[in-house]
């Protein structure tokens, strides 16, 4: 099956001013447009056509690294225009407050967690929250990586790549974390992908 670039799921501006038209129309049409081309190109040939985006993620790690890095790069990225919304960030639903609380010491404690993860992410790559083993984690990863290589199901990520908050935030990598959790953070996306994982 070959890689698709869908729409964004809201206008380019709906998310501003945490994060601007610029930044979106930049990100998701030439960042993520280049990693469903490439990824394409790369595919073919590949052994690997025919397979779920998944398959191809996990298939590709350690063997083919110029497609895992696209492949990679393209689940990343097709879920997290869906971790981000409008008025996003607040309260969480009932169920995954419950698991945050259990596995992870409770929201402040995983929100520190996370945008710490981020913040000492050395260069570009990504911060998550994933389920592993029937447990909620907070992870980190470099570069077009994900939890799905390690063993676990990203149920929420933010890119750190410097494309994702260079325009908005320049350097300032921390307030750019603080307003995805805080302002932009689709808690309902999160809890679809925590039900399916768990
Ligand atoms: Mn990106």
């Amino acid at each position: 099956m070959s890689f698709k670039l869908e729409d964004l799921p809201y206008a380019y501006d709906a998310l501003a001013p945490y994060m601007s038209a610029e930044t979106l129309e930049y990100h998701h049409d030439k960042h993520h447009q280049a990693y469903v081309t490439n990824g394409n190109k790369l595919l073919e040939g590949s052994g690997l056509e025919g397979k779920s985006l998944e398959e191809v993620v996990k298939e590709s790690y350690g063997t083919n690294a110029g497609l895992f890095n696209n492949a990679g790069q393209h689940y990343n990225h097709l879920h997290f225009w869906k971790w981000m919304k409008p008025n996003g960030g607040g309260a969480l639903p009932a169920a995954l407050a419950k698991k945050i609380e259990e596995d992870l010491g409770g929201y402040d404690k995983f929100r520190a967690d996370f945008i710490n993860a981020g913040v000492t992410q050395f260069g570009s790559g990504w911060a998550w929250l994933a389920v592993k083993d029937g447990k909620l984690v907070v992870m980190k990863t470099p570069n077009g990586e994900n939890p799905l290589v390690h063993g676990a199901t990203p149920i929420l990520g933010c890119d750190v790549w410097e494309h994702s908050y260079y325009i908005d935030y320049r350097n300032a990598r921390p307030k750019y974390l603080e307003a995805f959790v805080d302002n932009l953070v689709n808690w309902e996306y999160v809890e679809e992908l925590f039900n399916k994982a768990i």
